[in-house]
């Protein structure tokens, strides 16, 4: 019917602003004379298979919002006042152009600091401006150790040279018919939501697919979740002992010989070593420092073991553990002693399809591109790579702990300016809030590239460019497989994409002229190594998916197809998976995994506990928001109204408060304003809130900034990182608090 009305349909993917999040989903988006009028889930992608999240089914809500920017703007007050002006195009990339050369004249490329938020499509724009502008210094400004997938990928890609990832069928164009796949048999979901979170290149209602032919569940995490309650075995353990818990099973997987001989004796180095040192880690003493009781982990570990193929899902609380690369090693492990890896149905080996990136990222392909010197100054310059040889040696972001306190001293060099695109620092992605606040003020320049006023833009911003949704862009995705386009149907205003507003700034500020005459020339080169074009995918697909061979799974270990000289095994020194971790090795790391305590908690911070006895967890997603996005969004603000704190009836009772009251979440940081919702999702000892809350509805200019202070939990969670490593140990679950009731009088004073 609605075909008939003039209505276009496209079919396109969601990566980027609109849902927000990581995924590929494929959509279809009906348009009628210029304007979105529906979203459907589309039922041809084998991604989604035509389902739709809330966030994607309020999209018109999001595209057609009042509060989107659809100018570029400029600061006329002082910063903070919140004062803006719309102005041409030209004039911001004018100003941007000048100031950005002002400061690479006065202090050199590395002091402009280029973030990002999480990993949407603005990776590849991001690092193309901040290469050719000449600045190594690109990362998660705020996201304390870089802790979101960055410890696991290091951990993964040490060892095996490889990413690995749940095998639910997904790199079969057939999906759950392809007779090559089979369902994991167990699949411990590990500190991971994946319903509400599709994080990672991973679409979460897999796991309930592979549920629905068999799959049982091991779940690990602290608080009783969907998956949870329908697993056979719940491991309730407390927030960032992970690593206890993986050596525990690691030990008991070995001791009792459950683990695969042939495998291990082939393809792995180190397993002696690797057996010596989880002796330290008898399940007594894991189930004490986890609270997990000793049988429940013994009968999970037994499970896992013995019903191959399994497989192991995991979550972003793996990355927040204290030294999270070792964590992530520890259970990486654990698929690779019992054989799971690169099989049906088990851990499977997960490249970008077609070896297609946004943009490059291997040095070899950098070097061919801006030559050998700027690689080198690079590495050279880039934050934390003198402290840390992993953050110099896996990948090319500086270290966002150093960062700040760097642009805080202005030591060991200064940086004067922030290209500021996909991150709300101070509304949600920054650890300890505050500081980040007091240290960014500071900057002589920054420009935010964001689709709605936030706290951040609001605060810090000089120039604000406005960015386009996914659905108002071409652009294209290579996260594992498919590959994908997603291409422009609608204008809004005056917004443009990240690629566009990147590509001319990389124009203006190169050295050289840009290989390129336009993004969609840059899409191509990328694109060709897949023997197609922009144009073809979009009319074709938009996706496609990878036939057998270097990209697709199984048993490419055994064939040859993982090394890069042709011979059978795994892409490190060895050849093979290394339990004994010679990168490790080499980067000064203990090679082999181990367990620390969180920095605060009852047994390192016996004291602080005392004072505040409650280990908070924050940040569980939900799926009405993307971090810090949708507030405005009626219909998903409408199901979420208030970010509430999920506190245990006993803990309720202790602390006298009520189902629906107002309270502070509390510790030596600061006070945050939260509502209880009692619940028994959550353990006595421990608090989750929801993370991210600014009200796009208050008052944004200073000291206002929409609420922020009231509610960013964040101002609670300490920094630096964690971890020997430089990357992992980000404290947003493992914060100690206490719950204080907020004086009557305050309330009524507003
Ligand atoms: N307490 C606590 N804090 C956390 C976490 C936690 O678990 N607990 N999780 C952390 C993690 S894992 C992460 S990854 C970070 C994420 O932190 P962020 O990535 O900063 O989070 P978002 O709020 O999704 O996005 C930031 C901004 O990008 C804009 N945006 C969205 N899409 C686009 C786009 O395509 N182009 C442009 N130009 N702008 C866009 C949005 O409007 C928003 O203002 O937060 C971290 N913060
Ligand atoms: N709707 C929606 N989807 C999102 C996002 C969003 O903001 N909204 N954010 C995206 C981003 S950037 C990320 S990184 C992913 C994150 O998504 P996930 O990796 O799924 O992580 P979380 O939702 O933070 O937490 C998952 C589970 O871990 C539990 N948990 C908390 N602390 C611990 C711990 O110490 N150990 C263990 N084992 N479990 C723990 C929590 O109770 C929760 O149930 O989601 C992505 N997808
Ligand atoms: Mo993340």
């Amino acid at each position: 019917m609605i075909q008939n009305d003039n209505v276009d349909v496209f079919r396109t993917l969601t990566w980027s602003a609109g849902a927000g999040c990581h995924g590929g989903c494929g959509q279809k988006l009906y348009v009628k004379e210029g304007k979105l009028v529906m979203v459907e889930g589309d039922e041809n992608n084998p991604w989604n298979q035509g389902r739709a999240c809330p966030r994607v089914l309020a999209l018109k809500q999001y595209v057609y919002h009042p509060d989107r920017i659809t100018t570029p703007l400029k600061r006329v007050g002082s910063r903070g006042e919140g004062k803006f002006e719309p102005i041409s195009w030209e004039e911001a990339f004018d100003t941007c152009e000048s100031k950005m050369r002002e400061i690479r004249e006065k202090h050199g490329a590395e002091s402009v600091i280029f973030a990002q938020g999480t990993g949407r499509d603005v990776g590849g724009p991001i690092s193309f401006l901040a290469y050719n502008y000449g600045s190594p210094n690109w990362c998660q400004l705020g996201l304390s150790g870089q802790s979101c997938y960055t410890p696991r990928l290091g951990a993964m890609k040490a060892s095996t040279g490889e990413f690995a990832v749940l095998d639910a069928s997904q790199f079969s164009e057939k999906r759950y018919e392809d007779p090559e796949w089979r369902p994991p048999k167990t699949i411990i979901v590990w500190g991971q939501n994946p319903p509400p979170t599709c994080p990672d290149g991973f679409f979460g209602h897999w796991v309930v697919d592979c549920m629905q032919r068999g799959s049982r569940i091991i779940s690990i995490d602290p608080r009783n979740t969907w998956m949870s309650t329908r697993a056979k075995y719940h491991l309730q353990l407390r927030p960032g002992t992970d690593g206890a818990l993986a050596l525990g099973m690691l030990n008991i997987i070995i001791r009792e010989e459950l683990y695969d001989k042939e495998f291990v004796e082939k393809w792995t180095y180190g397993f002696d070593k690797l057996s010596e040192r989880v002796k330290e880690y008898p399940v007594e003493k894991v189930s004490r420092i986890t609270w997990v009781p000793e049988q429940t982990i013994v009968d999970a570990a037994r499970l896992y073991a013995t019903s191959k193929p399994s497989a192991i899902q995991w979550g972003v609380p793996i990355d927040m553990c204290p030294q999270g690369t070792s964590v992530a090693q520890a259970i990486s492990h654990l698929w690779t002693v019992t054989g799971n890896i690169d099989i049906p149905g088990g851990n499977v080996i997960a490249r970008p399809a077609f070896g297609v990136t946004t943009y490059p990222y291997t040095t070899e392909e950098l070097v061919g591109l801006y030559g050998q010197d700027l690689v080198d100054r690079l590495n050279e310059k880039r934050i934390g790579c003198d402290t840390y040889p992993m953050v110099k040696g896996f990948r090319g972001w500086a270290q966002p702990d150093m960062a700040i306190d760097q642009i805080n001293s202005g030591k060991p060099y200064p940086v004067t300016g922030a290209w500021i695109q996909t991150a709300n620092i101070l509304g949600g992605q920054a650890a300890r809030a505050r500081f980040h606040y007091e240290a960014l003020k500071k900057l002589d320049f920054v420009a935010v590239v964001d689709l709605f006023h936030n706290p951040t833009t609001m605060a810090l911003a000089d120039i604000v460019l406005p960015a386009a949704t996914f659905a108002e862009k071409d652009s294209f995705r290579s996260w594992w497989a498919p590959m994908g386009v997603i291409h422009k149907k609608i204008q809004v205003g005056e917004c443009k994409s990240d690629w566009e507003i990147n590509f001319e700034m990389a124009r203006r500020l190169s050295d050289k002229k840009l290989k390129w005459n336009n993004p969609k020339e840059l899409f191509d080169e990328r694109l060709s190594v897949a023997g197609t074009t922009f144009d073809e995918m979009s009319k074709n697909g938009p996706w496609k998916m990878p036939e057998d061979g270097p990209f697709k799974p199984y048993r490419r270990h055994e064939r040859g197809l993982l090394r890069r000289d042709g011979k059978p095994g795994f892409e490190t020194e060895t050849g093979k998976v290394e339990l004994y971790c010679k990168a490790y090795e080499g980067w000064g790391l203990d090679p082999l995994p181990y367990y620390h305590e969180p920095p605060q908690s009852p047994v390192s911070t016996p004291e602080l506990f005392e004072k505040y006895p409650l280990i908070m967890i924050t940040g569980a997603r939900s799926s009405m928001f993307f971090h810090s996005e949708h507030r405005m969004i009626p219909w998903l603000r409408e199901k979420n109204p208030d970010p509430y704190v999920e506190v245990h009836p006993r803990t309720a009772e202790k602390f006298g408060v009520y189902d629906g009251e107002w309270i502070y979440l509390e510790n030596d940081m600061g006070r945050v304003k939260r509502k209880v919702r009692i619940s028994l999702r959550v353990h006595p000892e421990m608090v989750h809130t929801l993370h991210s809350w600014w009200m796009p509805e208050e008052k944004g200019r200073e000291p206002d900034l929409f609420g922020v202070w009231d509610y960013q939990i964040n101002q609670l969670v300490p920094g630096p990182q964690h971890s020997d490593s430089g990357f992992g140990g980000g404290q947003y679950k493992t914060t100690l608090v206490k719950i204080s009731r907020i004086d009557r009088r305050e309330v009524d004073n507003g």
